[in-house]
């Protein structure tokens, strides 16, 4: 066996756990690993990016498309800090990701040498796993156990720093098998018990949600909420895992949920939830199942045991991966001939499209309008990404998800998202239309990678809604503080003209119908094109105006 340094060592590791991609910003602290990567070019693309914030965001969609580990690599404290919010992402969003982290040389390790960081420590509650590695010869070992950990049971983050002097020494060592996750499977009288409890309830519905989800998973979810007449609702930006189209479909519980939805939870006598963690977001703060015992009888499928009973306590807990619950459940057991709620998935579903009816807006740009255009205009298989604040609500309740893997937004809503995100799921997906969907808050956040996808030459279609200003926190202030704006208000750049300035095309559009053609015109460049879109600021919300969330707020506070 040839001695191999450190660095070669880990990108062969890397390459044997099947990655494709790896994000990141160079430091001198890992230069035996940039190395390495010259000859591994065709198997494993560098992509380099301009920030580790980025970086990390496109591993963690990359995690979050494949189900494999999306790698970012970064150096020592200001890089590992930069990349911090992509782990927190991956961690709220229980996406598998391994962050590489440059590290001082273990002959100076402790002293707080330039840039030093302890980062078991400082990523201690935020990763599932931090390590270091100490030796050249144990990093296939430490590799395929980061792997291993990031993709079993909730997935989530490791963090693998790597001393200086590791990567530069040589040894001679294998590299270890490509890991897998860890199968969960249900526990068929679990299963059979789940049923039971399903064929004599009068009121059901089907919660969905998490990760460990593929498409094959998707289909089964379908044929069982279909046999089962189940109406079925996607958690808070989930809601790729089921067709928006079928007649099942309840709608999402994302923030503000449609009442008529969270009436339906409320009221229900049996919760079937899958893979959701039941988080804030979807229970709307916690309120909608009483904790730690809810009314409603519970079944709760999640392949992480530490998820079962930590907030809601089961009727039934299941430790599980969809898929293998789902497939244990298609073939257990048969609905009886007649079920106590069958109209219910019909209703359910008519009150969702009532839901995503246009209503009047302020302002010559309708949001409403243009998500429906985009709605029956777009692909099944486009992917579409986001990042935080009001301008993703009209996307959320408005586009019509059919296909898994069409959705990348942050369940832990992290604003800057949506750019990085859509060059991963180019890069990843380089067949698919992707479409980044942004405010203008979040798209300066991580604008920067605006230069990575010209590199790349990634056909994406960028949007970004400008109301001039960080919207959702200005309608709390209304609400809470009317009159008394602080801190909201932005002064933005020409967008269009910044996405010309990086060498990508731009278009800006004041009007609804202006919308589309200047849209047609983006998808049929070839390369990364930006349509900026002027919101009034009147229109703060899908319900209401800044003047009217202004003046409820003044008559709360009289
Ligand atoms: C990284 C990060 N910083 C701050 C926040 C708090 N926050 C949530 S939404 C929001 C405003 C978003 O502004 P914009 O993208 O312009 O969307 P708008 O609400 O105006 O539609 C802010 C500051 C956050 N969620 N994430
Ligand atoms: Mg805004």
């Amino acid at each position: 066996m040839q001695p191999r340094s450190g660095g070669e060592i880990l990108v062969a590791s890397l390459v044997r756990q099947g990655a494709t991609h790896l994000f990141g910003v160079p430091g001198e602290s890992y230069l035996p690993v940039l190395d390495a990567l010259v000859d591994v070019r065709d198997r494993l693309a560098f992509v380099v990016c301009r920030q580790e914030g980025g970086a990390a965001y496109m591993a963690e969609a990359a995690g979050k498309l494949t189900g494999r580990p999306g790698v970012a690599i970064v150096t020592r404290g200001p890089g590992a800090s930069n990349a911090a919010i992509g782990v927190h992402v991956a961690r709220q969003d229980s996406t598998p990701m391994v962050l590489l982290v440059g590290q001082v040389g273990s002959d100076m390790i402790d002293r707080e040498a330039f840039q030093e960081v302890d980062y078991r420590r400082m990523y201690g509650d935020v990763a599932k796993w931090a390590a270091q590695i100490d030796r050249a010869d144990r990093i296939p070992e430490y590799v395929a156990h980061a792997w291993r950990i990031a993709m079993s049971g909730r997935p989530g983050p490791v963090v693998l720093a790597l001393p200086e002097d590791v990567l530069s020494a040589t040894a001679a060592v294998a590299d270890a098998p490509r890991a897998d996750p860890t199968p969960a499977a249900a526990d068929p009288a679990q299963v059979a018990d789940a049923l039971a409890r399903l064929a004599s309830a009068r009121r059901p519905l089907a919660l969905v949600g998490g990760s460990r989800w593929d498409p094959d998973a998707c289909a089964d979810l379908a044929e069982f909420a279909r046999r089962w007449s189940l109406p079925v609702a996607c958690a808070f930006r989930r809601q790729d895992l089921y067709d928006h189209r079928l007649p099942n479909y309840a709608g999402d519980l994302g923030i503000g949920p449609n009442p008529k939805l969270a009436a339906r939870v409320r009221d229900a006598d049996l919760l079937l939830v899958i893979g959701e963690r039941l988080g804030e977001m979807t229970t709307s703060g916690y309120t909608l199942l009483d904790a730690p015992a809810p009314r409603q009888a519970l079944v709760h499928v999640h392949p992480g045991p530490e998820e079962i009973g930590r907030v809601y306590q089961p009727a039934v807990g299941i430790c599980a991966t969809p898929g293998a619950f789902l497939s244990a459940a298609l073939a257990t057991g048969r609905p009886p001939a007649e079920v106590a709620w069958r109209a219910s998935a019909e209703a359910a579903h008519a009150d969702y499209e009532t839901w995503r009816e246009p209503r009047p807006v302020p302002g010559a740009v309708d949001l409403w309008r243009i998500v429906r255009w985009l709605d029956e205009r777009l692909p099944d298989d486009a992917i579409l990404t986001n990042g935080a604040g009001n301008y993703t609500t009209w996307l959320h309740r408005v586009f019509r998800h059919r296909r898994c893997g069409t959705q990348l937004a942050p369940y832990s809503g992290a604003m800057g998202y949506g750019v990085p995100a859509a060059i991963a799921a180019k890069l990843l997906r380089p067949a698919s239309t992707v479409v980044s969907w942004n405010g203008d808050g979040c798209f300066l956040m991580n604008g920067q990678e605006l230069a990575t996808a010209v590199q790349h030459r990634l056909a994406i279609v960028f949007v970004v809604i400008d109301n001039g200003m960080y919207g959702t926190i200005r309608m709390h202030q209304e609400r809470t503080y009317p009159e008394r704006v602080s801190g909201t208000t932005l002064v933005n750049p020409d967008f269009a003209a910044l996405a010309r300035a990086y060498g990508a095309q731009g278009t800006t559009v004041e009007t609804t119908d202006a919308f589309a053609p200047a849209f047609e015109r983006a998808l049929a460049h070839d390369g990364p094109a930006l349509v900026h879109v002027k919101l009034d600021p009147q229109a703060l919300t899908m319900n209401a105006s800044l003047d009217a969330l202004r003046e409820a707020g003044r008559r709360a506070r009289a």
